[in-house]
Parts: C-alpha cells; sequence; structure tokens
C-alpha cells in the first residue's frame, strides 16, 4: 500500500529513477514533482478503475468549454490523507513539499468564473459520492499568459503541456471520429427516409482522462477532455501521394489546430469559425463515446434520460441538441419524436449571463457549411417549435418572431438550448428572475416550468481547507472537523462572536496570511507592502461592468484627500488588483494601464505610501488567487447591478474571512441576507434603479461630474492630469466614456455611496475586536455557499442523480 511509508519511498525511489533516468542525489524538485505525482497518479488510475467497475447508477455528464481545475497535487495528498507521511519522507530524502508543489503548472483551461465553477462541481460530485464526469477539450494552450509593460498588457501563449502533464491517461483505444462539411445526401431505406454526411472532413478525437478524487471517498468521476488529431486512414493516403513532408505536416497541423488554443471571452473578436468547430468537435465527441458505453448496457433507447444526464455549461455545448438528435435518429433509426424525447428529457442547461452581448448567436452560413446535417436539424427544429407556438399564441407574429431559433440569419444558441432541454437555470436568485422576467420572459412564459435557480457555490475544501490550512487549523481547533464534510456546521463558529482569545487568533491568521501574500509581492514586483495595512481586493477579469474603473477612481480621490492632509487619520491601505483583460477589449487594457500608472504615482510619493499602496498583480490564475483570498480584508464586488450574474470571488473571499464592499447584484444579494446589513457594506444603485436609469434616459453623467467635486478631479486626471502629467492623453477614451457617453456602467452615479461606504470600513477596521467579529460571522455563514449545497440542489431538483 502507497499508505506505508516505507513503501512510498521505494516507489518514489524507483519513478524518480524511471522518468528522469536520476538518482536521488542529482533530482532536482521538478524531478522530484514528477516522479510524486506519478506515483499519486498511477495508484489513483486504479482506484478509478474501482470506482468506474462499480458505478452501475445515473451518470451525469457536465459538458464545458471551460475547467479551471487548478493544481492537483496539494488536492490529492489532502484527499488521499498522504500529505504528513508524504512530507516525512521527501524530508529524509532532502526535499521539501512546498518547493515541490512550486513545480506544478496550473493547467488555465478557462476564462474565469464559469470555468471555475465547472471544477467546484467536479469536486463537489465526487465528494458526495456522486457519478458526476467533466467533458471538455484538451487545449494545447491554455488562455494566455499576462505580461505588463509599462501598464500595458500582453499576451503570451500558454503552453501548459510542455513538461507533460502526469494526471491525465491518454485513451487512443477510445478515439472517435468527428465530420465537418461536406454534403448530406437522402435515400430511402425500408420505406423511411435516410440522411447521409458524404465527402466531410474527419477529425480523430482523443480523449485524455483525468481522474477526479473526492475527498476521503472512494469515488473517483472523470474529466475527459478531447484532443484533435489527424486519423491514421489519413496520414496514409496522404503518405502514398506526396512525400512524407512538409505538406502532410501542414495537413496534420491543420486538423490538430482545432484544439490548439482556448478562445478568450471576447465578443469583439472575429474569424470564429475556429471556435464553431470546437463547440461541435466537443459535444459529438463527447456524446459518441457516452452513447457507445449505454450501447453496451443493451437497455431501451427510451431508458436514456434515467441512466444518463447531459448538462451544457452555458451555451457554448449547446449543438449537444442537434446532435443527440443527429445520432439517435440518423444512426440508431429512431423517429424524430421518439429521439426528441430523449433529448429533452436529458439535456438541461445552465445560463451564466444576461449581458446581450454575451448571448451567443452563429451565422446560419456558418453551419450550413460546416455542419450541414445539424443545420437541418436546427431548422426541423425551429420549424416544429414555431409551429407549436403558433397554436399556442394564434396570430401573435411579433411574439414568434421573438422566439424563434433562427432569425436574421442567426442561430440563437440560448434558444436552442431553452427549447432542446428540460431545465433551464440561472446562477443566483436576482439573476435567475431578471432571465424570467426580462431577458427569457417569452420563454418563461411559454415553459414556466422550465426555469429554477441553483445558486452557484465554491468548494470549501480548496478555497478554505487547502488555500487557508492557519484558518483551518483554527476552525478545525474549534468546532472539530466536520465541517469539512458539512460546510454548514461552519455556523458553530457563532459561538465564538464573544471569545476574545479566538478573535485575536483570528486576527493573527490574516496577519500572517497577509505576511505571506507581502512576501510575494515583494519576491515578484519589489514592492514593500504593509501587513498591517487594510488588504484590500478586487481580483477577477478586468470588465467595464466589474467596474475596476469606480475603484481606481476612488483611489485618485484618496490620493488628493492625502496630499492636503497627510496627517488625516487614515488607516493604512493596500489596494490588490488582479485580472485579465480580453485581447481585443480595448477598454479594458486601458483600466489595467490606468491602475498601473495610479499605482506608480502613488506608490512612489513619500507623502502617502505609509498609507496608500496600489499593486497590480500580473497573470492572475487559481494558484494566485489560492495566494490572494487568504489575505483578504476587503472584498470588492462592483459590478453595476444586473449585469453580473453571480460572482464566485465574493464566496471565496467571505469564506477567508473579508468583508464585502459590494453593490446589490449576484450573489452579492444572497451574501448581505445571509450576514445581515451590519457585517457588510453594500452600495450602489438597485437592479431596479438601474433598469429605471436604462430606460428612461434619466441618468446625465455630466450633471454629477459637474456637481461633485471629488468625482470632477478623479475624472479630470484622466485628462488634465494635474498628478499625472505624465500621462497626459493617454486616458481620454476613458474620460468620454464616462463624460461624453453618458457613463454606461453607472460608475459616478455610484461614486458617492462607494466612497461613504469606503469610508466606513476605514473607521470600522480601527475597532479591531468589532472587524474580527464581522470577519468571524462572514465564514461562519459561508458554509451556505459551498459547491456541495448546490450540487446536491441539481442532482436532487434537476438530473435525479442519487448515490
Ligand atoms: C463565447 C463565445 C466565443 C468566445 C468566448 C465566449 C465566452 C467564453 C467564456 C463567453 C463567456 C465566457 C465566460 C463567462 C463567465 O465566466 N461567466 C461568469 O460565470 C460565473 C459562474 O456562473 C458567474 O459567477 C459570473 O457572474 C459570470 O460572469
Amino acid at each position: 500500500m502507497i499508505q506505508e511509508k516505507e513503501r512510498f519511498k521505494q516507489l518514489f525511489l524507483t519513478a524518480l529513477n524511471h522518468t528522469t533516468g536520476k538518482q536521488v542525489e542529482e533530482a532536482t524538485d521538478q524531478d522530484a514533482y514528477v516522479a510524486l505525482s506519478t506515483v499519486l497518479s498511477n495508484y489513483i488510475q486504479e482506484k478509478h478503475q474501482d470506482s468506474v467497475k462499480q458505478a452501475t447508477s445515473k451518470q451525469v455528464y457536465y459538458f464545458s468549454m471551460e475547467f479551471l481545475i487548478g493544481g492537483l497535487l496539494q488536492t490529492h495528498l489532502s484527499y488521499l490523507t498522504l500529505e504528513e507521511d508524504v512530507t516525512e519522507v521527501l524530508q529524509e530524502l532532502g526535499f521539501s513539499l512546498d518547493d515541490i508543489k512550486a513545480c506544478e503548472h496550473d493547467p488555465g483551461l478557462g476564462n474565469g468564473g464559469l470555468g471555475r465553477l465547472a471544477a467546484c462541481f467536479l469536486d463537489s460530485f465526487a465528494s458526495l459520492n456522486l457519478s458526476g464526469n467533466g467533458v471538455g477539450l484538451r487545449y494545447r494552450y491554455g488562455l494566455f499568459n499576462q505580461r505588463l509593460e509599462n501598464g500595458r498588457q500582453f499576451e503570451l501563449p500558454d503552453h501548459w503541456l510542455s513538461e507533460g502533464y502526469v494526471w491525465e491517461f491518454r485513451k487512443p483505444s477510445e478515439a472517435v471520429e468527428v465530420s465537418f462539411g461536406g454534403q448530406v445526401e437522402s435515400s430511402v431505406k425500408n420505406g423511411k427516409l435516410q440522411f447521409e454526411l458524404e465527402h466531410a472532413e474527419i477529425v480523430r478525437a482523443v480523449p485524455y482522462d483525468i481522474p477526479i478524487l473526492g475527498y476521503q471517498t472512494d469515488k473517483v468521476n472523470t474529466l475527459r477532455l478531447w484532443a484533435a488529431e489527424p486519423t491514421s486512414d489519413q496520414v496514409l493516403e496522404k503518405a502514398k501521394y506526396e512525400d512524407f513532408g512538409s505538406e502532410m505536416l501542414t495537413y496534420q497541423r491543420k486538423l490538430e489546430a482545432l484544439t490548439d488554443f482556448l478562445y478568450p471571452d471576447d465578443s469583439t473578436d472575429d474569424g470564429k469559425i475556429l471556435r464553431l468547430k470546437q463547440e461541435y468537435f466537443l459535444v459529438s465527441a463527447g456524446i459518441q463515446s457516452i452513447l457507445a458505453k449505454f450501447e453496451k448496457r443493451k437497455l431501451a433507447w427510451s431508458n436514456l434520460p434515467n441512466f444518463l444526464s447531459f448538462h451544457i455549461n452555458d451555451t457554448h455545448p449547446a449543438f449537444l441538441i442537434p446532435e443527440l438528435m443527429r445520432i439517435l435518429m440518423d444512426e440508431k433509426g429512431l423517429s424524430w419524436d421518439d429521439a426528441w424525447e430523449i433529448t429533452t428529457q436529458s439535456v438541461s442547461y445552465t445560463n451564466h449571463t444576461t449581458l446581450q452581448e454575451a448571448l451567443e448567436t452563429w451565422p446560419e452560413n456558418w453551419v450550413k457549411v460546416f455542419l450541414p446535417r445539424i443545420y437541418m436539424i436546427l431548422v426541423e427544429m425551429n420549424e416544429r417549435f414555431c409551429q407549436q407556438m403558433w397554436e399556442k399564441y394564434p396570430g401573435e407574429f411579433d411574439r414568434i418572431a421573438q422566439l424563434a431559433l433562427i432569425a436574421d440569419g442567426q442561430i440563437k444558441m440560448a434558444h436552442v438550448a431553452i427549447v432542446g432541454s428540460h431545465s433551464i437555470n440561472g446562477v443566483a436568485k436576482l439573476h435567475t428572475e431578471i432571465l424570467k422576467k426580462k431577458e427569457m420572459r417569452l420563454f418563461y412564459q411559454a415553459y414556466p416550468d422550465r426555469f429554477n435557480n441553483k445558486t452557484n457555490g465554491i468548494s470549501h475544501r480548496r478555497w478554505l481547507m487547502l488555500a487557508n490550512p492557519y484558518l483551518t487549523k483554527l476552525i478545525t481547533e474549534a468546532i472539530g472537523d466536520e465541517w469539512l464534510q458539512s460546510p454548514k456546521q461552519l455556523i458553530k463558529l457563532l459561538d465564538f462572536q464573544e471569545d476574545s482569545i479566538f478573535l485575536e487568533k483570528l486576527q493573527q491568521v490574516k496577519l500572517h496570511n497577509k505576511q505571506l501574500l507581502a512576501n510575494y509581492v515583494q519576491k515578484e514586483q519589489g514592492i514593500v507592502i504593509n501587513p498591517n495595512a487594510i488588504f484590500d481586493v478586487q481580483v477577477k477579469r478586468i470588465h467595464g461592468y466589474k467596474r475596476q474603473l469606480l475603484n481606481i477612481l476612488h483611489i485618485i480621490y484618496l490620493y488628493r484627500e492625502l496630499k492636503n492632509d497627510p496627517n488625516k487619520s487614515f488607516p493604512p491601505r493596500v489596494f490588490i488588483f488582479a485580472g485579465k483583460a480580453a485581447p481585443g477589449y480595448y477598454f479594458a487594457k486601458q483600466i489595467i494601464q490606468l491602475i498601473d500608472t495610479v499605482a506608480k504615482i502613488v506608490n512612489q510619493d513619500p507623502i502617502v505610501k505609509e498609507k496608500l499602496q496600489v499593486v497590480f498583480l500580473e497573470n492572475f490564475s487559481n494558484q494566485l488567487a489560492e495566494k490572494i483570498i487568504p489575505a483578504a480584508d476587503v472584498s470588492e464586488q462592483l459590478s453595476t447591478a444586473t449585469k453580473e450574474a453571480s460572482g464566485t470571488g465574493n464566496m471565496k473571499m467571505m469564506m477567508n474571512g473579508a468583508l464585502t464592499l459590494g453593490t446589490m447584484d449576484g450573489a452579492n444579494i444572497e451574501i448581505f441576507d445571509k450576514v445581515g446589513k451590519g457585517n457588510i457594506y453594500p452600495f450602489g444603485l438597485s437592479a431596479k434603479e438601474v433598469l429605471h436609469f436604462q430606460q428612461s434616459n434619466e441618468y446625465v453623467a455630466r450633471d454629477i461630474y459637474h456637481t461633485d467635486d471629488r468625482i470632477r478631479y478623479a475624472v479630470d486626471q484622466l485628462v488634465k492630469a494635474e498628478d499625472f502629467l505624465e500621462n497626459e492623453g493617454l486616458f481620454h477614451d476613458v474620460y468620454h466614456a464616462l463624460v461624453t457617453y453618458n457613463d454606461e456602467y453607472f460608475v459616478l452615479k455610484d461614486f458617492a455611496d462607494y466612497a461613504k461606504q469606503q469610508a466606513r470600513i476605514s473607521n470600522e477596521y480601527q475597532e479591531r475586536n468589532k472587524w474580527t467579529q464581522k470577519s468571524l460571522i462572514n465564514i461562519a455563514y459561508s458554509g451556505q455557499f459551498s459547491s456541495d449545497d448546490t450540487i446536491a440542489s441539481y442532482a436532487s431538483d434537476i438530473w435525479d442523480l442519487r448515490e
């Protein structure tokens, strides 16, 4: 058994020798990383096989274009309860486990919240002993690596596979073929109309399986990532006619290129045909391999929804619906009606956005050319659906035009997803209400029973137990370790509200985490930050609606205050930012540059730097989040109300004892409802008010600019630049977005209220005991946001999935 120390040592040394050819004396940390992970990986693989054999009940397949699973070494050691022994053995051999862990590459196979949510869900499935598997793509390059030069973002390729990836298992024997293009030929066989695709281009899809462990369970699920390759026939065929030379390599590269990179969340980007192909490649490969396994059980097709559920993470995998229809009809001979029943009963869909520009559509012409049979099925779906709606709403042309799946030459993927599934959920209460009452109102009227809410959650194991070991230890000393299995037990921490010794310890833990982050900042950026300052954190994708601009304008205002009155009573603050801008999103890149410009000025100013510091940490990732979040005192969640579907960073910081400074948007509202108004700093327009101003044109940003001199000062710096002289002219567009183009995101409108709450924070932070009490209350209620709970609700309400 790997659990025995001596046995483990032998396995490690053998693996070291096999993977690197080295003896222990010559081995580097990277070598040790590979050896250690290989030992674990082999062991997990055996557990995986056992677990798969035992799983006979229903299986859920969570289809997602993104999975941000983060590092696995630490997770595996912890979930297998091996950490202590392994640390000791490695020490005996002259290694430090921390140094070895630092060698792990974080697979950045996602953009942000949606991809990380998928990873937290996988963690919860396995830890709850549920059969839930991920289906995704094995991008050769993850989301770009971000570098800043003079505040400008540069994107570098993320070649995460360069050292190999120990946790995956290539399964060439389970490869399938995915077809693109070609012509659909129809014929009549046995009196039935049959469709077949001819002259298609065929791409081979090879699965790579990553076993997903549960916390102290025997369950091991699978994250299956698909990679594109040429079929061996194609390689041979080419080789016959051409030199085994450059042309064939080009051809091979063309096919492999399909899964070369992850598309950034960037609605302005052109040239997205490859993305369309990626989406189909994912669902076609995924569904084919799942159905092949199902067929081996020799059950009737009508039984499928009792054994399989397919969940689509936003509309990105929505071609799953016509693809499943295609296979059931064209390959398995089912009628449209039977196939339709099976499809709608087995598919469910989560919506993650109401931003109009983020709702996916595909040009009909592209789909017609690249997925001709899928196109035919979509057209038929549309016709049947419109016909049904016509019967339900006779004469209502307008309504039906708005509901249609295809209109103005575009295929509306959200409509496809709603019509082709039995459940549509939003990701926080407000978001679901907006879907029902506004964005998807007509669909809600047509299918009220399909809509439901599932507020997002986070893995308390990753975001507390693993990311914050000191807090974990303190909590466990106080309330025992049951909370690891049942996170709602964190509520027991409320008993310690008046325990001054406990509060003191809690403060020490936070200080310690802040010191660790300060060390990192110093190492990375050469900036010495003060761990006794308030760590005020805004880390997430850079986007207009997330309003990093509100934060930085307020910093500009604070800067002036402190310059004017250096002796002002003001508890020191460190503002910490991190996040990537989509490569084509000019405004977001400007915001990064603005933050960097302000940071340079503030940090160098001898008058204010003791009280005010600003850092932008490069290349935000899972790994970096795990360093920053445990150290946060203040969690900035500033989205314009209605715009952030849920947010999950808000939950992660709450769970680590930060207090939320946030709008009444997304899951912030639910955090507010849990902790109560004394333990959170809410501000800004409500969703209702935002909708009102959007519809009424009553909001005039320029008026606010003229009446509030704090705002005018801060906004003027963007162009007049009294203190930021060197960069005159750089931020004209930001200025105009606010003043000339009437501030789409209500930054100026919410400024006063935001500044007021910030001042409240400065005051209340100084009452250290009270602040720590509030922090404790936040931790106590955060168990309600564990993804275990979220997954349990999906399992019972949507998938009918049991242990
Ligand atoms: C679409 C088409 C082409 C290229 C890229 C995309 C694309 C990729 C990623 C569109 C959207 C995304 C990601 C969206 C996302 O992360 N949404 C967030 O989901 C979280 C989990 O539900 C929520 O908490 C956040 O509020 C939401 O913004």
